[in-house]
């Protein structure tokens, strides 16, 4: 039975999982859950993933959630090339480390962009007062220059010479706010070298892929109003 991945390209975690599996030829058949649609609300979906999120990993009757563990899991069963995830303690620590930082600094401020600037106004109709979205963007910088100063330094990747899923992990966050129209490479010449070295490693045709849907995001036309329902209490978080 060909392992099944539940994912929407909107969101981030599921693009750094796709692009894993697709470059390290990983068979899966893709099961879209659009999250604008609620998709993830349904009877269905919450078998393969009570938490009802994207990503899940479905590999015959065994179901995982949570993108890390999905990358991890993903990398040990098909014996992904060691650079990914290392065996070596210390160059794994590293990437571990990273993988812990990421979650609660980086993810939440790069979420918030496009919420802030496109999700809200332009899909949702609502509005975000100036000051929100400042302390947002503000944020978004200070993580940066952490992502900058303590991670990738004079590195070529975030853990060291050769890519690892980090690097996955991050670039797909920071195309959120890209999506978003900021301009967060503009001035880092370093964070921008990476960028071009995380696509030539991906391949530039999967990176576009990937971040197709999520490229267009600002064009989409304002939400249903049972859809404007549905992402009402995530709004109410990532709107202020
Ligand atoms: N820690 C989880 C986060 C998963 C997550 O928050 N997924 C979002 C999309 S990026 C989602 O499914 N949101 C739907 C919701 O919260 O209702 C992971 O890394 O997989």
């Amino acid at each position: 039975m060909v392992l099944e991945l539940y994912l929407d390209f909107m969101s981030q975690p599921c693009r750094a999982v796709y692009i894993f599996a697709k470059k390290n030829g990983i068979p899966f058949e893709l099961r879209t859950v659009n999250l604008l649609k609620g998709q993830h609300f349904t009877d269905a979906f919450a078998k393969v993933n009570p938490l009802r999120k994207v990503p899940a990993l479905k590999d015959g009757d065994f179901t995982l959630a949570e993108s890390v563990a999905i990358l991890l899991y993903l990398s040990r069963k098909y014996k992904a090339p060691d650079h990914w995830y290392p065996q070596d303690l210390q160059a794994r620590a590293r990437v571990d480390e990273y993988l812990s930082w990421q979650h609660t600094t980086l993810r939440n401020c790069c979420t918030r962009a496009l919420w802030q600037k496109v999700f809200g106004p332009v899909f949702l109709g609502q509005s975000v007062p100036p000051e929100t979205l400042a302390a947002t963007l503000a944020e978004l910088d200070r993580c940066l220059q952490l992502l900058e100063d303590k991670f990738l330094r004079d590195q070529a990747f975030l853990t060291g010479p050769q890519i690892s899923v980090a690097d996955l992990v991050a670039i797909t966050e920071l195309m959120h706010p890209v999506s978003a129209g900021c301009h967060i490479f503009e001035g880092r010449p370093k964070l921008n070298a990476w960028r071009q070295r995380v696509e030539a490693a991906v391949g530039e045709d999967l990176f576009r892929e990937a971040h197709e849907v999520v490229m267009k995001a600002k064009d989409m036309p304002p939400a249903e109003p049972a859809v404007k329902e549905s992402l009402a209490p995530v709004a109410q978080v990532l709107l202020r």
